[in-house]
């Protein structure tokens, strides 16, 4: 970072600081982005809303594709991932009574990693606090301006109370999708493009040790069902909800309950059950802005855009976001040369909205959507024979799950 220098303003005390990228959040996109840039020297500053414990304990996502893998790995953060992630040969799904394995290593020869994203986000902030990376946690009254001109600044409050504004040449916007980065475009500038879902996601984390040995996404009539894991030792599962489900309403045992019934197999299943370690309630969405510039603001994540989370795509699409703002940054500060970073927005779109159509059509094959009639119920079924029938449509699966190549 370079030198903090103090000014006085309306008597209050004001730090002064300068770096090349201000990344506003510290989740998925704004700490690999960190990562990346350190990596080619070139210096930025993380602004986190939140504190360090709660930021590596926030239970989200859990599958990883392989280029995410691919870069963690490449770039010096993957071994605990490489230790503990599971890596797993494809998925299963399960409806008329049977389960159905699409084998991605055998269909397209890419496998996935199950891995929580709080682990990830452990390793990025450990590699950047050895590295002597500033981390700003707790930080509050993020405020964005000058974006239109070559110096923005973001002032903010830091954990201490101290005042502070950061002089910077670009602003990484990646505070997810309730941050203040987006909503400091002026809209005319913005265009939004949205879908919501008439239905939530209940999720668990219990102490169970999973019984599939593969992610499982349950289509039944009595509505979606997912079961995932984060360790030999622990169950992530989830059950399709009403839109404004009250958390209350589901006691462990119907939890338990209502999970088995959504998973049965004719051949009989059974979960183990264990203690509940932490249980929410998420809303499904679909959600992008266009560009994903303004300015000298640079939107990454899910700043950017949401995906419902039935293709398991929203940190990873942040991952390739700010995979791709890096190297444009990277030529800028090298270069002064603006190419990349001017294309930077379109080069996303084109990997993001083909997310968001793989995000909405598993969303859509899978969910009980509430009064679809017999005719719906016909045409997922028979969308779940085919992907599970046909090669070319489990290849097609199977190549969008896994992750497609960044700027394809
Ligand atoms: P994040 O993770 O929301 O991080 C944004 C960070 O910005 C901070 N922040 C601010 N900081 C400073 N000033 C402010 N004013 C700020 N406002 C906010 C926040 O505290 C936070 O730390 O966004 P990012 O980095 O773009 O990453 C996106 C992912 O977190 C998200 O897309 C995934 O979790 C989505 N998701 C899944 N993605 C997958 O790739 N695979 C999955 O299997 C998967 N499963 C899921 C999911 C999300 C879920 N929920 C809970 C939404 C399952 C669930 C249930
Ligand atoms: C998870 O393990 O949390 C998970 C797995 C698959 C999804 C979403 C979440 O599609």
């Amino acid at each position: 970072m370079f030198p903090a220098a103090a000014a006085v303003k309306k008597g209050a005390r004001v730090e002064v600081m300068r770096t090349q990228v201000a990344i506003v959040g510290a989740g998925p996109a704004g700490l690999v982005l960190a990562h990346l840039l350190s990596r080619t020297g070139i210096d930025c500053v993380v602004l986190e809303a939140r504190s360090q414990q709660y930021v590596e304990q926030r239970v989200r996502a859990g599958v990883l594709e392989h280029p995410t893998v691919q870069l963690l790995c490449d770039t010096g953060v993957g071994r605990r991932l490489q230790e503990e992630g599971l890596s797993h040969r494809g998925i299963r799904l399960r409806f008329d009574g049977a389960d159905h394995l699409l084998d991605f290593v055998a269909l397209i020869g890419r496998s996935i990693t199950v891995y929580g994203q709080q682990e990830v986000v452990k390793d990025l902030i450990e590699a950047r606090l050895a590295a002597g990376g500033p981390v700003f946690f707790e930080v509050g009254g993020v405020r964005l301006s000058g974006l239109d001109t070559d110096e923005p600044e973001v002032a903010f409050t830091g954990g201490d109370g101290v005042e502070r504004i950061l002089r910077a040449e670009v602003v990484a916007g990646c505070d997810g999708f309730h941050g203040v980065c987006r909503p400091s475009v002026p809209t005319r500038h913005l265009q939004v493009f949205e879908r919501e879902y008439p239905f939530a996601w209940l999720g668990i984390l219990a102490k169970a040790a999973p019984v599939q040995p593969e992610v499982t996404y349950a289509y039944s009539d009595r509505g979606f069902a997912l079961a995932s894991m984060r360790s030999t030792e622990i169950s992530r599962l989830y059950l399709q909800v009403g839109p404004d489900e009250a958390l209350d309403a589901w006691p462990d045992d119907r939890i338990w309950e209502e999970l088995n019934a959504r998973l049965a197999l004719d051949a009989g299943f059974a979960l183990n059950e264990g203690p509940v370690l932490e249980r929410g309630v998420t809303t499904m969405r679909s959600f992008v802005v266009e560009p994903m510039r303004y300015g000298r603001l640079f939107l990454a994540g899910d700043a950017a855009h949401i995906v419902p989370p039935t293709g398991a795509k929203g940190m990873n699409l942040a991952v390739a976001d700010v995979a791709v703002l890096a190297e444009a940054l990277e030529r800028f500060f090298a270069t002064g040369a603006t190419d990349l970073l001017d294309g930077y927005s379109e080069r996303c779109l084109r990997r993001v909205w083909r997310a968001e159509h793989f995000s909405w059509w598993m969303t859509s094959m899978l969910h009980l959507t509430p009064g679809a009639d017999a005719f719906e119920r016909r045409l997922q079924l028979a969308q779940l024979r085919y992907v599970t029938s046909s090669q070319a449509a489990a290849k097609s699966l199977a190549e969008n799950y896994s992750g497609l190549p960044y700027g394809s």
